[in-house]
């Protein structure tokens, strides 16, 4: 098990669109468990593969509290198949430390994946399950939460990321 490290606001790389996964190997089943190993130490609920720099069309969610089970859940080449309704969530990003805003989304997604191993499975979700899915799915297209949003709510994720930066020591 390895942490890996998590691509920041504005690295180029976050907003290249990701390739499908043709190999389900040993080096596969490796990069889920980094990724979740490093998931669980950020701490965050989602995490897809190009914020630890690796351009692969996967993510992982785990949206259990800390007081239940892990419930960890990988998908590989997802794709939505349904959206319905819509719903405004306050989110963050790993990508975005420091930073908070509500983005409108829909309310319930229809996603069909395949699992590590390769296993086709699809998952109908709602709330902050079918948030996290949309959020990840974005990520995977080179899609930011910062895209989502007006030029005003723009600058302000911009202004919180600069500001947790220059806290945190590594910005000028
Ligand atoms: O940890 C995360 N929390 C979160 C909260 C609300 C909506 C989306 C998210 S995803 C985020 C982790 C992350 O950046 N995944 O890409
Ligand atoms: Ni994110």
């Amino acid at each position: 098990m390895a942490l890996l490290p998590i691509l920041k606001y504005p690295d180029p790389r976050l907003k290249e669109p990701a390739l499908p996964v043709t190999k389900f190997d040993a080096e596969l089943e490796k990069l889920v468990e980094d990724m979740a190993e490093t998931m669980y130490a950020a701490p965050g609920i989602g995490l897809a593969a190009n914020q630890v720099g690796v351009l692969l069309r996967l993510f992982i969610i785990d949206i259990a509290s800390e007081d239940e089970p892990s419930d960890l859940k990988v998908f590989v080449n997802p794709e939505i198949v349904e959206l319905t309704g819509t719903q405004v969530y306050e989110e963050g990003c790993l990508s975005f430390p420091g930073a908070s805003e509500e983005i409108k989304r829909a309310a319930k997604v229809r996603v069909r994946a395949q699992d590590q191993k390769g296993n086709p499975f699809e998952l109908v979700a709602d709330g902050l399950l079918a948030v996290a899915i949309q959020h990840e799915n974005d990520h995977i297209n080179g899609v930011l939460m910062i895209d989502k949003v007006n030029p005003l709510k723009r600058r302000k994720i911009s202004r919180q990321v600069h500001d947790a930066q220059v806290r945190a020591g590594d910005a000028i």
